[in-house]
């Protein structure tokens, strides 16, 4: 899969502000901090696309990327589990992602992405709940990989499948946007996924 070309479309907080569905979505999800931005800017090539926070927890609402003049859209759910949001704006993130998840008829699948370093916490199981039972599973990348050695790897690793209840099926990619590994394989995914949407 080749990006030539990523942009902003759309920043949407309720359903009638997100965009037409005749473009094929692919949706990030994963709690505050995990490296969502930097994971998104990496792959569509593009230094500031998705702010990297250093203010974790601002982001309150979907965005929308269009790639390759609407080939597909990248979007960016809100970050989940930012410990300093009271319970009632914690909830609202919730809805909005479970909002856009059971409504969006253009949605391929959701890339749920975990730190390879932790075991994944309840809320990120509830997420990945959700995913299954939406049938949006089946793809967990675990972040930040540059911080764990190969033997601390092999150990998360099994913990991560375990604590999310994944499927043998079920891909668990390790990447680092910091060392740019594990991006390739995560576009040739999407690119496969995005054809298939394409060929009906
Ligand atoms: N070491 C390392 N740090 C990362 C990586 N990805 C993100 N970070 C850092 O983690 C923090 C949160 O990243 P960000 O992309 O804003 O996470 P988001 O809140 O999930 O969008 C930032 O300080 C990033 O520089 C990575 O692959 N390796
Ligand atoms: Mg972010």
């Amino acid at each position: 899969m080749l990006i030539k070309k990523s942009e902003l479309n759309c920043i949407a907080a309720k359903p009638s502000q997100y965009p037409s569905e005749d473009v094929v979505e692919i949706a990030f999800a994963g709690r505050s901090n995990v490296g969502k931005s930097s994971l998104i800017n990496l792959l569509l090539n593009r230094k500031n696309l998705a702010r990297v926070s250093g203010n974790p927890g601002k982001t309150r609402t979907i965005n929308f990327y269009s790639v390759n003049n609407d080939e597909f859209r990248v979007v960016d759910l809100p970050g989940y589990g930012y410990a300093k949001v009271s319970k009632s704006v914690s909830h609202d993130w919730g809805d909005m992602i479970e909002t856009y998840l059971k409504t969006r008829d253009n949605l391929a699948i959701v890339i749920q992405l975990v730190d390879s370093r932790h075991e994944p916490s309840a809320q990120d199981v509830q997420m990945y709940e959700w995913l299954k039972h939406y049938e949006l599973d089946g793809l967990v990348v675990a972040t930040k990989s540059d911080k764990i050695s190969n033997n601390e790897w092999a150990k998360n690793k099994n913990i991560i499948r375990k604590k999310l209840g994944m499927e043998k099926e079920d891909i668990l990619l390790p990447v680092s946007s910091l060392k740019k590994t594990g991006c390739n394989e995560l576009l040739s995914i999407i690119g496969e996924l995005v054809s298939q949407w394409h060929d009906g």
